[in-house]
């Protein structure tokens, strides 16, 4: 048997490549699952994003489960996934200014009614604005102030709208406006013209976007979900955008993935739909993170990412 740690990936097999190259600086064994030939009690380490339920418990001396994305719901979906296995997620400063740019992208094609032009455009019709819309008075509600909430919301308080924040524990980040807890949640979203969905897929988390909620919103409320399609009732949106209530919504992430083919959501034509790409895991920096992730679990050092179970992010 190696003495190297066994790092199995659990990814889609022609993908693999991403990363066992740039993993293959370190000294490890590294195995591709439905690829190579391997004794489930080698495996020291896993590292996936949706591993299939039932995977990861067969493992009897695993030491810690990498996520390739910072959301790690499709871990935790798992009903038997090992909890005691420490989960760490992928934290990383680029993929939350790649998810900020995403969120100040969508938000600035709704503010500056971007889509009235492209309409515009494409009829050769040249009409200019006669009252555009006050950024002082779009006011941005952020769902989830954690790592990607936080800094989207910085870069949009630094194109002047008024934001705000919705959290468990309430924050100091300055020029934010922070909410906390459900006791706070109708206040926060009755104080949210563009309304951006940036928390964990958790069992409290689940269906937050639903016609309860977008009821709160004021008249004219836009939607960004970017964070999972389980945070969406996708009913209740078109319902809320059917009836005049909701202008709109942006939506990168589906309850559904790949989104079928049949579903309304795409030929709606004041929803904006994106194949969940808002931001993508960079394999390099997935794989320092890994071999550093690794290094630390060696040592026996908690690592600063692990996942609270109990909290479940
Ligand atoms: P974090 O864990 O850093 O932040 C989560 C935030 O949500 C925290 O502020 C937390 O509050 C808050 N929160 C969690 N549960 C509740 C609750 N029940 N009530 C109120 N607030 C709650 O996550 P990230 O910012 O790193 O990532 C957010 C999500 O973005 C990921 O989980 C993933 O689903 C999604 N994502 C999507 C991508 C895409 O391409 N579309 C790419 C990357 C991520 P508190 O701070 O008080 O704990
Ligand atoms: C993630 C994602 O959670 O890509 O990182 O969705």
């Amino acid at each position: 048997m190696s003495a190297r740690p066994t790092l199995l990936l659990v990814v889609p097999i022609s993908w693999a490549g991403l990363w066992t190259g740039p993993l293959g600086e370190a000294d490890l064994n590294i195995v591709v699952h439905g690829r190579d030939t391997y004794r489930p009690e080698d495996v020291d380490y896993v590292f996936s994003f949706r591993p299939q339920p039932g995977l990861l418990k067969t493992f009897p001396k695993l030491k810690t489960i990498f996520s390739v994305g910072a959301g790690v719901d499709g871990f935790l979906s798992d009903p038997e996934f090992p909890k005691q296995i420490p989960l760490v997620r992928f934290v990383d400063p680029q993929l939350s200014t790649e998810m900020a740019q995403y969120v100040v992208m969508h938000t600035l094609i709704h503010h500056r009614q971007q889509r009235v032009f492209d309409a515009q455009q494409a009829k050769a019709k040249w009409q200019q604005m006669i009252l555009p819309r006050k950024t002082a008075d779009t006011r941005i509600g952020i769902l989830g102030l954690g790592e990607i909430g936080t800094m989207a919301g910085e870069r949009l308080r630094d194109l002047a709208f008024p934001v705000s924040g919705w959290s468990r524990t309430r924050k100091t980040v300055p020029g934010i406006k922070s909410f906390a807890g459900d006791g706070e949640l109708a206040a926060f979203l009755g104080s949210s013209d563009i309304l951006i969905c940036l928390l964990p897929l958790t069992p409290d988390t689940r269906g937050i976007l639903n016609a309860k909620t977008f009821a709160m919103l004021p008249a004219g409320g836009y939607v960004i979900n970017v964070a999972r399609g389980g945070h969406l009732i996708e009913p209740d949106l078109i319902a809320a955008i059917e009836s005049g209530h909701l202008s709109g919504a942006t939506l990168d992430v589906f309850e559904t993935e790949p989104l079928p083919e049949t579903s309304p959501l795409w030929r709606n034509p004041k929803i904006t739909v994106t194949p969940h790409i808002a931001a993508i895991s960079d394999p390099r920096l997935a794989a320092r993170h890994v071999i550093d992730g690794i290094a630390r679990a060696e040592r026996g050092e908690r690592h600063p990412n692990t996942v609270d179970m109990t909290r479940g992010y």
